[in-house]
């Protein structure tokens, strides 16, 4: 293995690509490895490979946990890529783990969520190592949820967010945007407490029974990720409160994109997992062969609804199984 500093110093000596092409070696290490999300997101990142002719590997836990994620990424570091790609599943207790890859030579760019603050490269925090930071505005895809569900509920009612745990960016961000939006524009609409699920679709289901029996007039949930979303609906449904409880998906695996068919759910924010493998590993590939890039990438969103579902030019965001 070619390691990144010494690449990065040979790069700046000689102004060429300092690493040949077959030897780029790239690893991506999801949240984990069975979420239609990341499956989509290897998608992206194996189209970058092959448009590159390198080579990028998938290794993951099976549960999103840190864990877990510690040591797939310990063993990941031992086996010497040139980059690890990875979606750190805790925002402190991922550093001092990729601080060892940093440690290692190897280049680390995070996707999807971020440690520390996410703020990289400015030389402030404990976890400003990582070269750049590839993911959807998740702030702005809270607000966008909040936005949704208060035209659905008409700008008034009871809604609460279903979210995974503490700690995770992405979903932290995104109920953070939805309540802010809320408090900000929607004055008519009480956000009750957060039901944490642990990223388990049967006990975010069970939890919006616990809600409905607290609140018998809730009006909304929001789902700020594929197994909230999907926990949600199926509770929603379960309670014989489909077309009366609105569901608003941050995700669009097929099983949600289905239950907007149905009317179960109302909206789903897609992201474009596949845009971030992809720009993911260009990125890492730019910095391997010596080029600067940026600290962050930001990639976009797809709203799905009852307008859109059939539309052929939707199939493309709904997230590979
Ligand atoms: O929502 C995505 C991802 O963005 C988040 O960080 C964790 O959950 C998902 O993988 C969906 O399950």
């Amino acid at each position: 293995m070619l390691r990144f500093a010494k690449v990065a110093a040979v790069a700046a000596l000689m102004g060429t690509p300092a690493l040949a092409q077959d030897d780029v070696n790239i690893t991506l290490v999801p949240g984990l490895t069975t979420d239609a999300f990341y499956i989509t997101m290897n998608k992206g990142a194996q189209a970058a490979a092959e448009a590159l002719g390198i080579t990028v590997e998938f290794q993951g836990a099976e549960e999103f946990d840190p864990v877990l994620q510690t040591p797939v990424l310990d063993a990941v570091i031992a086996r010497g890529p040139d980059a690890i790609l990875i979606a750190p599943t805790d925002t402190t207790q991922m550093i001092e783990p990729l601080r060892r890859a940093v440690e290692a030579g190897i280049a680390v760019i995070t996707v999807d969520t971020f440690i520390d603050d996410g703020m990289y490269q400015d030389g402030a925090g404990d976890g400003d190592f990582p070269l750049s930071y590839v993911a959807s505005d998740n702030i702005a895809g809270g607000r966008m949820a909040a936005r949704f569900m208060a035209d659905a509920v008409g700008s008034t009612g009871k809604v609460y967010v279903s979210n995974v745990r503490p700690g995770i960016s992405t979903t932290d961000q995104r109920e953070q945007g939805f309540k802010e939006e809320m408090a900000e524009n929607f004055p008519g609409i009480e956000v009750l407490d957060t039901q944490f699920n642990e990223n388990d679709a049967s006990l975010a289901a069970s939890q919006f029974q616990a809600v409905l029996a607290r609140h018998p007039d809730v009006s909304g949930v929001f789902g700020a990720n594929l197994f909230s979303a999907l926990g949600a609906g199926n509770g929603v449904e379960g309670a014989g409160k489909s077309g009366d409880v609105t569901v608003i998906a941050f995700d669009a695996p097929q099983s949600i994109v289905d239950n907007i068919s149905t009317g179960l759910v109302d909206a789903a924010i897609a992201q474009h997992p596949a845009e971030i493998g992809y720009f993911g590993v260009m990125a890492a590939y730019a910095a391997l062969t010596g080029q600067s890039i940026p600290v962050t990438i930001g990639t976009g969103f797809t709203v799905i609804d009852a307008d859109n579902v059939g539309d052929p030019d939707i199939a493309k965001f709904i997230y590979s199984e």
